[in-house]
C-alpha cells in the first residue's frame, strides 16, 4: 500500500470504530469500495442451480429418500457460501465495501439450463431492495419448470470491535418443492470481518446457522475461522438430526459432514468427525459457479442495478475518488428528491414483487405460513431479530414480526423490466 493509501486507510479505521450501524455512513478509501451493489448477492444462492433443484430428482421410493433430500439442500447451502463470503476476495483481491442500494433497486437475470437432458429448465433470479432505512434486499429465485421456489430477505446489523467488524445478518432464506410438498427454512449465520487493520479484510463465519425441512429433519451447521476446529480457515461442521429434539444430543447425529466449505468437506454417518477417509461430501474447487446472465446494459431500466450505478462503478474500477463522489451524490440526490416527492405527495413507494407480512395479523399470512411453522418446528424465534436466534435467548428481544415475502402475481403483471 501507498504512504497515501495507508493514511486514507488509517482514516477509515477510525471512522469505523465510531461506526453506527449504517453502511452508508462509512467513508471508505476507493481501493476498498466494490463497483458492486448489494442487490447483486443475492445471485449467489443459485450459482450451483443443480444442487438447489437436486431434491427433485431423488427417486421418491427410496426408504430413506427425505433424508437424502435434506443432504442434498445441506449441501447446495454449503455450495453457496464460497460465492457468498469468498468471492469479492477471489476476484478483487480482498472483501470489498458494496455499494448500498436505494429503494426500488432491482437486480435481475437467469440461468438458463445447461443439462443434455434439459431437466433444469430456467431458473430466473429477482432481487429488490425493500427499505432503504434499514437498508433489506429481498429476492426470488423461480424455477417453473421444477416448481420449485427460494426466496429470502436479508438485513446486516455491523458492530466494530477492537480489530474486526462483526456483522449479523436478519432475515432468512425460504425453500418450497411443490412437486414434493416440502419446504425448508435456512436461517444465516453471523459473520465478522478480519484483517481490518492490515488492510486486507475478509469474511469469516461464526456460531451457528440451521436448516429446518417440514419433514422433521433439521441440520445444525457450526462455523469457525482459522483454529478452532483444525487449523484451517472457514472450517464448518454439520449435524443432521431426525429432528430438533433429538439435535440436542449431539450423539444423535444421522450423518456429520466435516471440512472447509470453501474447499473439501466430507460426510459419514452417525456423529463422530469424518476425515478425507471418509466419503466426500462437497468440493468446491472442483465445482464451479454458475454466473448469472445479465442483459446488456443498453437494455436494461434505470431500476437496475448495473445501469443504475454504471458510472459510479466506472469511477471506482478507475480509483477516481472525486468521479466516485460527484456521480454517487447524483444518485443519492434524486433519491432524496423522490423521497420528499413521495411525502408531499402523501404517498409511499411501492416495492415491486415483495410485500411485508405481519405474522401477528393473520390477515396478511395464511393459516399455514411456511416461516411459522418452520421456525416452531425449530424452536426459532418467528420475529425479525437475529437470523437463528432461538426462542427466548438474548437477541429474541423486539416485539416485531414484520419479514418480507415475494407475491407472484406481483411478478406475473410485472410489463416493465425484463429478464
Ligand atoms: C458484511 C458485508 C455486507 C453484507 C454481505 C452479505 C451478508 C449480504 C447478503 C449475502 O447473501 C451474504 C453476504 C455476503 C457478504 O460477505 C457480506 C459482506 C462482507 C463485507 C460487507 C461489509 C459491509 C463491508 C465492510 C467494509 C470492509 C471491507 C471493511
Amino acid at each position: 500500500m501507498s504512504v497515501a493509501g495507508s493514511t486514507s486507510w488509517t482514516s477509515f479505521i477510525k471512522s469505523i470504530a465510531s461506526y453506527n450501524g449504517d453502511l452508508s455512513s462509512l467513508t471508505a478509501p476507493p481501493f476498498i469500495l466494490s463497483p458492486v451493489s448489494l442487490t447483486e448477492y443475492s445471485e449467489y444462492w443459485s450459482e450451483h442451480t443443480d444442487l438447489l433443484l437436486a431434491p427433485n430428482f431423488i427417486d421418491s421410493k427410496r426408504p430413506d429418500a427425505a433424508l437424502q433430500r435434506q443432504v442434498a439442500v445441506t449441501k447446495w447451502f454449503i455450495s453457496t457460501l464460497r460465492s457468498q463470503y469468498c468471492s469479492r476476495n477471489e476476484t478483487m483481491g480482498t472483501e470489498k465495501k458494496p455499494l448500498n442500494p436505494f429503494l426500488g433497486e432491482v437486480f435481475v437475470g437467469k440461468w438458463p439450463d445447461n443439462t443434455k437432458d434439459s431437466r433444469l429448465g430456467e431458473t430466473i433470479l429477482l432481487s429488490e431492495q425493500v427499505s432503504h432505512h434499514p437498508p433489506v434486499t429481498a429476492y426470488s429465485i423461480i424455477n417453473d419448470k421444477n416448481k420449485t421456489l427460494l426466496q429470502g430477505y436479508n438485513r446486516i446489523k455491523a458492530s466494530m470491535s477492537p480489530t474486526s467488524l462483526s456483522v449479523k445478518q436478519f432475515g432468512h432464506a425460504l425453500i418450497q418443492y411443490d412437486n414434493l410438498n416440502e419446504q425448508y427454512l435456512i436461517t444465516l449465520p453471523p459473520l465478522h470481518i478480519e484483517g481490518i487493520i492490515v488492510a486486507n479484510p475478509f469474511v469469516e463465519l461464526e456460531g451457528k446457522s440451521y436448516i429446518q425441512s417440514s419433514n422433521g429433519y433439521i441440520t445444525v451447521i457450526e462455523y469457525s475461522g482459522r483454529g478452532y476446529f483444525s487449523g484451517k480457515k472457514n472450517t464448518f461442521k454439520a449435524r443432521i438430526y431426525k429432528d430438533a429434539a433429538s439435535s440436542k444430543v449431539k450423539e444423535n447425529a444421522i450423518y456429520t459432514i466435516s471440512g472447509q466449505w470453501s474447499n473439501i468437506s466430507y460426510i459419514k454417518e452417525g456423529s463422530t468427525t469424518p476425515s478425507s477417509k471418509d466419503k466426500l461430501f462437497f468440493d468446491s474447487t472442483k465445482t464451479p459457479s454458475q454466473k448469472l446472465q445479465v442483459k446488456p446494459l443498453e437494455e436494461q431500466h434505470p431500476l437496475e442495478s448495473r445501469k443504475a450505478w454504471s458510472k459510479v462503478a466506472e469511477a471506482v474500477k478507475s480509483g477516481d475518488y472525486d468521479l466516485i463522489h460527484t456521480e454517487k451524490s447524483k444518485i443519492e440526490n434524486y433519491q432524496r428528491e423522490l423521497r420528499k416527492a413521495e411525502l408531499d405527495g402523501g404517498h409511499n413507494w411501492g416495492t415491486r414483487w415483495f410485500k411485508e407480512i405481519d405474522l401477528e395479523n393473520p390477515s396478511t399470512v395464511g393459516s399455514e405460513d411456511p416461516l411459522v411453522k418452520l421456525a416452531n418446528m425449530a424452536n426459532l424465534s418467528t420475529k425479525n431479530v437475529v437470523s437463528g436466534s432461538t426462542r427466548n435467548d438474548k437477541d429474541d428481544k423486539p416485539a416485531d414480526f414484520k419479514h418480507w415475502r415475494f407475491v407472484r402475481e406481483l411478478y406475473d403483471k410485472e410489463t416493465e423490466i425484463k429478464i
